[in-house]
């Protein structure tokens, strides 16, 4: 039967799961809380149709549950915290603080984690850092499933980057997309549904055009704007690979030899002070951005993440709505 349940409901309920999986409760609240928001909203690629991958992915042996997070010893603007093998979140939670703090006095600073499971959206984390008056920039590899432009086989990730710049009083200005034209999870929530892709997301294994997910899935993904978008997801690979000394995605898929589990790789967080950076030229940094903003919305545009927040509202609101199957599976989980 369809169900509508409320937030920390929804929550706890995740959180139970990944208990009886396992997880130590750090891994596992920090995994409830950026799944049960992906739900809430609406971000359904990343919601609670992630819970089956990161029990294949414990199932495998591939990442730790009960990993402690460290931090290691650093100064200057690089904080740096060794996942240990588990997932990303938590490392994250970890080294947030330090990051803002850092930020604060010098102005920018960087949160680099390595060796982490990844497979979470990133807007959790760049709220995390809007909640703190600070600009965030946060991206990171995952395997290779997207031909570069002009090419016919997967090389380079989905490759997410999201940024965000904090409103006083306001929901912050957040977008946080796949460098590919849709995130992979679209493309297996469309194979799950028995829909065909849009024209232009995908190429079979021959390099042709396909709009069946199974091709897709078998073949490659494209990348956002062609050239432009290949260039981007190549600078998330060298700048969230390369430099912080982590896998690139076809270094990913060599290590686990499947995409059907979550991936192996590292994340770079970038964090800025726009009040540091502004040093008092030309008034209020905040200010001035709200100008532009509503210059934006002023042509009938929207602001990215606009639609997330009207879907949280009303989640919070009437509760999180699930399908009668997505309520099963969930049942399912937790009498596993
Ligand atoms: P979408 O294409 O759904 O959305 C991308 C962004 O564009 C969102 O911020 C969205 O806001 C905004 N947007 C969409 N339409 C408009 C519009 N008409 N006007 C203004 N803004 C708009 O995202 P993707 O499918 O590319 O990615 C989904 C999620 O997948 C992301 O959270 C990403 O982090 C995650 N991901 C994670 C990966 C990983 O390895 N961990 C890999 C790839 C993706 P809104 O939400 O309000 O519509
Ligand atoms: O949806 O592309 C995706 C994805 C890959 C890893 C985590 N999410």
């Amino acid at each position: 039967m369809a169900q509508a349940l409320t937030f920390d409901d929804l929550q706890r309920r995740v959180e139970q799961v990944f208990a009886r999986a396992g997880l130590a409760p750090h891994q596992g609240a920090s995994l409830a809380r950026v799944i049960a928001a992906g739900e809430r909203d609406g971000c359904k690629s990343h919601g609670i149709y992630r819970i089956e991958g990161v029990l294949r992915t414990l199932k495998a042996g591939k990442v730790s549950g009960t990993a402690l997070p460290r931090l290691l010893p650093t100064d200057g603007a690089i904080v740096r915290v060794d996942a240990a093998g588990g997932f990303s979140n938590a490392a994250f939670d970890l080294g947030l603080p330090h990051l803002a703090d850092r930020a604060r006095d010098l102005g920018l600073a960087a949160l680099v984690i390595n060796d982490c499971t990844h497979f979470a959206a990133l807007w959790p984390e760049v709220e995390a850092l809007t909640g703190q008056g600070l600009a965030g920039l946060v991206m990171c590899p995952s395997y290779a499933t997207v031909a570069p432009a002009g090419g016919n086989r997967p090389l380079l990730g989905t490759n997410p980057l999201a940024f965000g710049w904090p409103r006083p009083g306001r929901d912050p200005y957040v977008f946080d997309f796949a460098t590919s034209v849709a995130a992979r999870g679209e493309i297996e929530l469309h194979r799950r549904a028995g829909k065909s892709l849009p024209e232009g997301w995908a190429i079979d294994a021959d390099g042709q055009p396909t709009t069946d997910p199974d091709a897709a899935l078998g073949g490659a993904m494209l990348p956002f704007g062609g050239h432009k978008g290949s260039a981007i997801s190549t600078m998330i690979e060298l700048l969230a690979g390369v430099m912080i000394g982590d896998l690139t995605s076809p270094e990913v898929l060599d290590f686990l030899g499947t995409t059907t589990l979550a991936p192996f790789h590292g994340e770079l967080i970038l964090a800025l002070s726009p009040e540091k950076f502004a040093a008092g030229r030309s008034g209020d940094p905040f200010a001035r951005a709200e100008q532009l903003f509503e210059a934006i919305q002023g042509q009938g545009a929207r602001l990215p993440s606009q639609r997330r927040y009207a879907a949280r509202a009303k989640a919070m609101a009437q509760g999180v709505a699930l399908t009668p199957a997505e309520t099963a599976q969930l049942d399912r989980f937790l009498a596993l």
